[in-house]
């Protein structure tokens, strides 16, 4: 693994998780139309999509059937203005692979935030964060490791917080160890007794409202010699999100309790919110090269059939373990709420590839993501016929 290649965007780190560049970036650009009409079509009917929807009078929020010219979900993608900060995790911002071979101790220093933020591009939320994003930092560590993990909670927030890491081994994965009321901080440490892919979450009760508003992430414990060397690693989480107001809606919008319930949510959406992977922080990549995704569930509730559009998963492994031969040649991989998956994809082919929940309605709520492959044309593999 000490040959792996760098990355140009694996500039994070555990403990603060993201780059000023990120917010800059993301500050500057809105959430453009027709996103998710843009998502399954092809590239020609992208045209017509936004065209539809640039002319498009329907109120958000005020139907939930699409109507021929103007589906709620181009509707819901359609304010180019950003009106709040942004919680999006670029998913090409994580960790490099260790090139140590020695355990040791790993600080991860964690703050609970809770921010109103982007949900789409005429809707913000008021989300509960790790260290500001959704999904929060993506932590790295090697088996045998000894991790310490700080949590504090900022002193703005309303609610008590704390985190539970399934990769830890000891109550509550820490849960109580850490909750804190704001404006409180507290330690705990754990040994990294197995390798793997974990989620983590904040487990203040109700979980599952903490979940949805925001609160995971993945913890990737590597194996004593590490993974196989890949050319770029991508980090993407699903989520469900429990809102009063529909599909849609404009405004500030408002967690639903008996929703979250009943297991109706009304925005699906990866890394955080609507568009976060498609306008966004579009993942790139080149012809040639191979790509491994760290892909969680925070849910809380939904599981995840993943599938990329257009690709094959080459190496699967099923459910995050590391400690187990890959799957190959896999088209769409099953993730539960509270699990994780790595797949890796060889790219022979140039264009979009989509990244979906085959569960598609999904789609009609929010979730999508792009893989934007460049390269030379392959046309043994690949060809439209006149
Ligand atoms: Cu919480």
């Amino acid at each position: 693994m000490t040959d792996a290649p760098k990355r140009p965007n694996a500039d994070a780190n555990a403990k603060t998780g993201e780059t000023p560049e990120e917010t800059g970036r993301i500050s500057r650009r809105g959430l453009l139309a027709g996103s998710a009409g843009l998502t399954l079509g092809s590239l020609a009917l992208a045209g017509k999509v936004r065209a539809d929807h640039e002319h498009g009078t329907g109120a958000a929020g005020s139907t939930s059937t699409p109507g021929p010219s103007g589906s709620l979900s181009q509707r819901a993608y359609s304010m180019p203005e950003r009106v709040a900060d942004d919680v999006a995790h670029d998913p090409a911002s994580l960790p490099s692979p260790l090139d140590r071979r020695e355990p040791q101790t790993v600080r991860v220093e964690l703050e609970t935030i809770e921010k109103e933020a982007n949900l789409d591009g005429r809707a913000t939320f008021r989300y509960w964060t790790f260290n500001g994003t959704v999904p929060g930092p993506f932590v790295r560590v090697r088996v045998g490791d000894t991790v310490e993990v700080t949590l504090r909670n900022a002193e703005d927030s309303w609610m008590p917080h704390n985190v539970d890491f399934h990769a830890c081994t000891g109550p509550g994965g820490g849960a109580e160890a850490t909750t804190c009321f704001p404006g409180e901080e507290k330690s705990f440490r754990f040994k990294a007794l197995k390798p793997g892919l974990y989620v983590y979450h904040c487990a203040v009760p109700p979980v599952a409202l903490h979940i949805a508003n925001g609160m995971y992430g993945l913890i990737l414990v590597e194996p004593e010699e590490g993974l196989p060397p890949v050319d770029r690693e991508f980090y993407v989480m699903q989520g469900e999100l429990y809102t009063h107001e529909r599909f849609g809606s404009s405004g500030l919008l408002t967690e639903d309790y008996d929703k979250m319930l009943e297991e109706r949510p009304e925005y699906f959406f990866l890394n955080g919110h609507v568009g976060a992977l498609t306008e966004h922080f579009p993942m790139k990549a080149n012809v040639g090269e191979t790509v491994r995704i760290y892909f969680g569930v925070g849910g809380p509730n939904f599981v995840s059939s993943f599938h990329v559009i257009g690709e094959i998963f080459d190496r699967v492994y099923v459910n995050g373990s590391v400690t187990s031969p890959p799957q190959e040649d896999v088209q769409t991989v099953l993730v539960p709420a509270g699990g994780a998956t790595i797949v890796e994809m060889d790219l022979e082919v140039p264009g979009r590839y989509v990244l979906v929940d085959h569960s598609l309605s999904r789609v009609e709520r929010g979730l999508a993501g792009w893989l934007d492959v460049e390269g030379e044309e392959n046309p043994e593999i690949f060809a439209e016929l006149e």
